[in-house]
């Protein structure tokens, strides 16, 4: 059953109460390797449940549109002090709903509408938020995309910066959502530096890892750093935008009035609990875990003739091109997932199929890591996956799949 306990909820509504425990046991049985999710701790679940719900509280603390503000102001200092002490950053903004509105910010604290901003290309291994023409970041603004290497399957900076000097964006963003290998931070900020773009990092998928110093930092690189909280970060639902003292007043003033109203204050006391186990050594060690167990993942997928995009991964994603093994990415998701291993379909580079019906899978290591599976459970999963591709009895992984799981913890479950 869920943990904390919900009697309350239990008596009040049982039949949502119900589905409460429903997913709390569908998160404990199953493998989780979607590459974005996470097990937030306990206490992150308790602090999300509180009456800080409550509150209303648009502006910033000490300077609000209403009264009643003694504790809140305290909580949100809290969350910004932390994230800038995790991340060593000038200025943090911890109210963005998600991710999305948080790069939405960028755009409104540094272009005008119809100005150019240039993003990874959706299918590449971008985010819908960097330009991309069915979001309003692509029909409002105009866009340029840059790709990644055919043969590579990497970012090729000579090609983002060709594209640069030629487009002159205003605003370029690096990071995205399927990106297996090492963002060059320091490379992308000389491009922004030398056409005179505004360089906004988001690092919504190795936030985590960036904490935990298992992948290199933007800051010092990039003036602004979006970031949801929720994936390696392992927060809860929302996110951040970390700035350097000179953008930080027009990225304020782009998330409340420009484009919020109250900040989510249950979630910003959240966040604060999350950046105060992301400061602790053991984070540092989880991170570096996560980073080995999609290593070896990776590697045993490979021995097993699977395609990955860029041959492998550096962080905790690994995106799996099918067409070898004559399957596409969506009926094998859904092979898996009755096999108990939940992770989703996604575009692979150059995909000649449809981003709804693509080639490709996508799998992460922070949620299976977060439960203390290792490298040699990484052996096993590959195995499971390789089978499950193949067609193999999706029940029979299935029950091997919860047997294992069965012998690591879940917080936020008891059984
Ligand atoms: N939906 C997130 C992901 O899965 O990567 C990005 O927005």
């Amino acid at each position: 059953m869920h943990e904390p306990n919900i009697p309350t909820l239990t008596t009040a509504d049982p039949q949502v109460a119900e589905l409460v425990h429903a997913e709390a046991q569908r998160q404990f049985e199953k493998i989780r390797l979607i590459a974005s999710e996470n097990y937030v701790s306990t206490a992150v679940l308790e602090a999300t449940g509180t009456v800080l719900t409550n509150k209303y509280s648009e502006g910033y603390a000490g300077r609000r549109y209403y009264e009643g503000q003694q504790v809140i102001d305290q909580v949100e200092q809290l969350a910004v002090a932390r994230a800038k002490q995790v991340f060593g950053v000038e200025h943090a903004n911890v109210q963005p709903y998600s991710g999305s509105p948080a790069n939405l910010a960028a755009y409104l604290a540094f272009l005008e509408p119809g100005e150019k901003v240039m993003g990874m290309a959706l299918p590449m291994g971008g985010h819908l938020t960097h330009g991309w023409s069915v979001s309003a970041t692509g029909k409002w603004f105009s866009s340029v995309r840059y790709t990644v290497g055919k043969d590579t399957g990497r970012v090729d900076m000579d090609e983002v910066r060709d594209l640069a000097l030629a487009e002159r964006p205003k605003l370029i963003f690096c990071g995205g959502t399927a990106i297996p290998r090492t963002i060059d931070f320091p490379a992308f900020a000389a491009i922004a530096e030398e056409v005179g773009a505004v360089l906004v990092a988001d690092i919504a998928h190795i936030a985590g890892l960036i904490a935990g110093g298992a992948h290199p930092s933007p800051v010092g690189h990039a003036p602004v750093i979006t970031t949801t909280t929720h994936k390696t970060l392992r927060g809860p639902r929302g996110a951040m935008i970390m700035t350097d003292a000179a953008h930080a007043k027009a990225i304020d003033k782009a998330v409340f009035p420009g484009l919020q109203g109250g900040p989510h204050n249950h979630t910003t006391a959240a966040i604060a609990v999350a950046l105060g186990e992301a400061a602790q050594p053991s984070f540092s060690t989880y991170a570096h875990a996560v980073v080995e167990n999609a290593a070896a993942l990776a590697e045993a997928l490979v021995e097993r003739g699977f395609d990955l995009v860029s041959g492998g991964t550096d962080n905790h994603l690994i995106l799996i091109d099918l067409t070898s093994k004559e399957i596409a990415g969506k009926p094998a998701a859904q092979a898996l997932d009755r096999a108990g291993i939940e992770l989703n379909y996604n575009t692979v580079p150059y995909d000649a199929r449809k981003p709804f019906d693509p080639s490709g899978i996508r799998l992460g290591t922070a949620a299976v890591t977060t439960r203390g599976l290792g490298v040699e459970e990484m052996r096993l999963l590959a195995e499971w996956i390789d089978r499950a591709v193949a067609g193999e009895d999706a029940e029979k992984i299935a029950m091997e799949v919860s047997e294992l799981m069965a012998g690591y913890p879940m917080p936020g479950f008891v059984s």
